[in-house]
């Protein structure tokens, strides 16, 4: 590695110093894929490329090593319309289509896992379901708010008992005329401790599944936070507990029974995370290149050993491959045309070839690839989430299986 050329920026920890690299990343584009984006979507990308480099690259190894979540990037993100860019102006959003909400995902994901997740959970999983279950009321009263990041959602879907397979859940409401009483808890909900509002699903006395808008400060109502992860550390998770919660009747979604609500708000936000999984291995690939060229071992670059050289080339082929997936999905996406499937097989596909990219790219730093210098190891843990949630590695194979013999393995 030039150490004298190298710009850093240096955060201290409590006694522990990292000295981050500046963020030079150059968005890898092998097969001109620029070519198949609109001026819109490229000056979208160039302007959250931007506010990644100047507002989260610099802080988020802080906020990773210390397990905090950075509230002070809210507001920026709102500004820059990443929250649930896709809903109508009239409601606070931005009225963009599903290519540009993809490129705004990899991009910040780009930056960090959280950060995305963060966004994501905000516009497919708090304000989607509003939009698309909620009364105008609804709408009109979070929306707007959410849309800012002057409200801050979370998603209640996943039990302690009840991940994979949430048709099970427990929790539950009982009718008490103007309002229903909520009990149980939820498990794993991203934003969960700084939300102020949270979409809960839940069964009603006949056992059919409703969503419902849970607000902070409802009696009853907690949001203890899950320590000790080792992957998305600076994004906040934690729990959600109702013990007799009196909940308005007004706040139920009036327009969708069953799991396909909960499931239909997933589609969009693996749509997300498809985008967002590509934009880690696009960081991981750019970062080994660099690294490689510059890297000297054996008076040569280690960029020179064909072993390094099999590697990047592997890589950027599947970044390719996953580029044009990715893109197609969102013209599909577009003229509401995306199936469910179509969706599982590229959330799978990002996330896995992702993992193995990262893996790949930290082998290419050696010792250096383990420091919170470079990002390559913080992405690589922050996927171990990304492959799990909104459905497993497994669970989105298992949906493609299910689509092409028109057999149900879960059942
Ligand atoms: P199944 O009988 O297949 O389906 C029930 C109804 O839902 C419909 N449906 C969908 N609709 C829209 N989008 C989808 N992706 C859909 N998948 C199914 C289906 O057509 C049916 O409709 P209807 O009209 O016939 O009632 O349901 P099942 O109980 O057999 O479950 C199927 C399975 C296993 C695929 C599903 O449960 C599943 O996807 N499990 C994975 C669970 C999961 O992904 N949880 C995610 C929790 S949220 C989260 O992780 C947020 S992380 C956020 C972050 O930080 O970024
Ligand atoms: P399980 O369902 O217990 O699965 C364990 C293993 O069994 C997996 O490998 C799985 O693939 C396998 N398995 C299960 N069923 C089958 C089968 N039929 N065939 C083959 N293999 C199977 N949830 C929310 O609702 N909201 C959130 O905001 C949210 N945020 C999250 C944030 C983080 C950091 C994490 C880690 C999770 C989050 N989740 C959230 C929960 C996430 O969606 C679940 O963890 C995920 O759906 C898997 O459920 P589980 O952890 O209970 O694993």
């Amino acid at each position: 590695m030039n150490l004298k050329n190298a710009t850093f920026a240096a955060i201290n920890i409590s006694t522990l110093t990292i000295i981050m690299q500046k963020d030079l990343y150059q968005h890898p584009d092998y097969y001109l894929l620029d070519e198949l984006l609109t001026d819109e979507h490229k000056l979208i990308r160039e302007t959250v490329q931007a506010y990644v480099k100047k507002e989260i690259s610099p802080i988020i190894e802080e906020h990773a090593q210390s397990a905090t979540f950075p509230k002070q990037i809210i507001k920026g993100l709102g500004d820059l319309g990443c929250f649930g860019p896709f809903v109508p102006q009239k409601y606070g959003g931005a009225g963009l289509d599903y290519i540009s909400y993809g490129i705004m995902m990899q991009e910040l994901e780009r930056g960090d896992s959280g950060v995305r997740s963060t966004a994501s959970v905000q516009g497919s999983l708090v304000m989607f379901p509003i939009y698309k279950f909620g009364s105008e009321e609804q709408k009109m009263k979070y929306l707007p708010k959410l849309a800012t990041g002057e409200l801050m959602g979370c998603f209640g879907l996943t039990e302690p008992n009840h991940g994979s397979d949430p048709s099970g859940m427990l929790s539950n409401f009982k009718d008490a005329g103007d309002h229903v009483v909520l009990n149980g808890s939820k498990m794993w909900i991203s934003n969960a401790p700084f939300a102020d509002i949270a979409v809960v699903w839940a069964k009603d006395e006949a056992g059919v599944i409703h969503g419902m808008i849970v607000e902070r400060g409802m009696e009853g109502f907690t949001t203890p936070e899950t320590h000790g992860k080792w992957s998305l550390r600076a994004s906040a998770t934690g729990e959600l507990v109702f013990d007799n919660v009196k909940v308005p009747k007004e706040n139920i979604l009036p327009n969708v029974s069953g799991l396909k609500g909960p499931l239909t708000c997933l589609s969009s936000a693996r749509f997300g995370i498809a985008w967002g999984a590509l934009g880690c291995a696009m960081d991981c690939y750019d970062t080994a290149l660099r690294y490689a060229q510059q890297r000297i071992q054996f008076d040569r670059p280690i960029a020179g050993f064909q072993l390094t050289q099999k590697k990047l080339a592997e890589m950027i082929t599947e970044i390719t491959k996953s580029q044009l997936l990715n893109w197609r999905l969102g013209v599909l996406r577009n003229d509401d045309r995306a199936t469910p499937a179509q969706i599982s097989m590229a959330k799978r596909n990002s996330c896995d070839i992702a993992l193995k990219v990262a893996r790949e790219s930290r082998q290419i730093l050696g010792g250096m690839g383990i420091t919170g210098e470079y990002s390559i190891m913080r992405h690589m843990m922050n996927l171990e989430s990304v492959v799990t949630y909104e459905g497993t590695h497994d669970i989105h194979l298992l949906i493609t299986g299910m689509d092409i013999t028109g057999i149900n393995a879960f059942k």
